[in-house]
C-alpha cells in the first residue's frame, strides 16, 4: 500500500479511537471523507505521482475510503446507543399533552352579543363604577328621596351616600355631564339588588342604552329596539310596546316579545299571556337632562335597559337564574 495512504489510515483510526462523542466523530468524518477532506485531496493529487504508482495509489485510497466508512458507521452506532440512554431532553416523538380548553360564560357570551348589535348601530360602550354615589345612582336619574326603588330592601348601602349600583344607568349622566350631544352609548355591567329567588339574584348583569340628539323621537326608540330584538332573537319575532312607568323616562314603555316557548298560545313561561317582557324604555325625562346641563328645548333622547340573565334564559330556555352562578361544569359545558 502507498506510504501516505498508510499514514492517513493510522492517523484516522487513532483519532476515531480518541473521539469522545458523536459530534467529534462527525468532525473527523468530514476531515477524512468529506468533499474537501484528506482522502479526496489525496485522490485529486494522484496526477502528481510517478506514472507507475498512480493505479495502486488510486485503488488503495478507494479501499481505505470504504474501510473508514465502515469504521465511522460502527463508531457512530456505539455513541448513539450510549447517548440515547443518557438523553434527558425533550422527546419530540412523544404524543402531546391535551389541555382543557375553556369557553366564555353564557352571560358573557350574551352580553357580548348584545353589545355587538348596538356597536354596529353606532353606539359606544360607557362603563362606570360598581360602587356608586347616591347622586349618580338615584338623584341624577330623577329618582326622588322617598321613591320605593331607594328602599333599604332593594339597595345595598355601603354608607349613607354610597351604594352598590342598582342599575348601570349612572354611567349615562356621568357621560352626559362631560359630553355634548349627539350621544349614543350603551352601559353593560354588574348591578346589585337585595333580592333572591328563582328569577332574582343579588347580583345580575344589565345593558342600558341612551341616545340623545336634536329631534330624537319615540319613532327612533321603536326603530332601534325593533332592530335589536330582530337581530338578537329572530327576524320573525313579533313585539309590542306597552305603556309603563319609570322615574327617568316620560313617556315610558316596556317591550314584550311573543312567547318563545308557546309562540303566543299561553304557557307557564309567559303566565298564559302569550307575551314575555324583555326590556324597559322611554323618552329621557327633562329633569334628567336638566341635571346634566342639557338644553331641553334643543335636545331629546330615548333610553332603555335590559337584564342579560333574563335574555339569556329566554334564548337558551333556562328556567332558574341561579344556574348561571352555581359554576356547575356540566351546565357551563353546554354553551
Ligand atoms: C330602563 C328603562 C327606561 C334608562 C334611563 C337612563 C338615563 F340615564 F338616560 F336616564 N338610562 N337608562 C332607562 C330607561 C332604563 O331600564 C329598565
Amino acid at each position: 500500500m502507498h506510504n501516505s495512504i498508510i499514514d492517513i489510515e493510522k492517523q484516522a483510526l487513532e483519532s476515531i479511537n480518541k473521539a469522545d462523542d458523536s459530534d467529534q466523530l462527525e468532525q473527523l468524518s468530514i476531515k477524512y471523507l468529506g468533499r474537501k477532506g484528506v482522502l479526496t485531496g489525496f485522490l485529486r493529487n494522484i496526477s502528481s505521482l510517478p506514472v507507475e504508482e498512480r493505479p495502486t495509489a488510486g485503488k488503495d485510497a478507494n479501499i481505505l475510503k470504504g474501510r473508514l466508512e465502515k469504521v465511522f458507521k460502527n463508531a457512530f452506532l456505539k455513541f448513539e446507543s450510549v447517548e440515547d440512554n443518557n438523553y434527558t431532553g425533550i422527546d419530540v416523538t412523544l404524543p402531546g399533552r391535551l389541555t382543557q380548553k375553556g369557553s366564555l360564560h353564557p352571560i358573557t357570551q350574551v352580553a357580548n352579543e348584545i353589545c355587538d348589535i348596538f356597536l354596529r348601530l353606532g353606539f359606544d360602550i360607557a362603563e362606570s363604577p360598581e360602587v356608586e354615589t347616591d347622586y349618580y345612582n338615584f338623584e341624577a336619574l330623577n329618582i326622588p328621596k322617598y321613591h320605593p326603588a331607594r328602599d333599604m330592601q332593594d339597595t345595598f348601602y355601603v354608607s349613607e351616600n354610597i351604594v352598590l349600583r342598582t342599575h348601570t344607568s349612572p354611567s349615562q349622566p356621568r357621560v352626559m355631564e362631560k359630553t355634548n350631544p349627539p350621544v349614543r352609548i350603551i352601559s353593560p355591567g354588574k348591578v346589585f339588588r337585595c333580592d333572591s329567588d328563582v328569577t332574582h339574584t343579588p347580583m345580575f348583569n344589565q345593558v342600558e342604552g341612551l341616545m340623545v340628539d336634536k329631534k330624537i323621537s319615540f319613532g327612533d326608540l321603536k326603530g332601534i329596539l325593533t332592530t335589536f330584538i330582530h337581530q338578537f332573537f329572530d327576524k320573525q319575532t313579533s313585539l309590542r310596546f306597552r305603556p309603563s312607568f319609570f322615574p327617568f323616562t316620560e313617556p315610558s314603555a316596556e317591550v314584550d316579545i311573543r312567547c318563545v316557548m308557546c309562540k303566543g298560545k299561553g304557557c307557564r313561561i309567559c303566565s298564559k299571556t302569550g307575551w314575555l317582557e324583555v326590556l324597559g324604555s322611554g323618552m329621557v325625562h327633562p329633569a334628567v337632562f336638566e341635571n346634566v346641563g342639557y338644553d331641553t328645548k334643543k335636545y331629546t333622547g330615548f333610553a332603555f335597559g335590559m337584564g342579560i340573565e333574563r335574555l339569556a334564559m329566554l334564548k337558551f330556555g333556562i328556567d332558574d337564574i341561579r344556574k348561571f352562578f352555581e359554576n356547575d361544569i356540566r351546565f357551563l359545558r353546554q354553551f
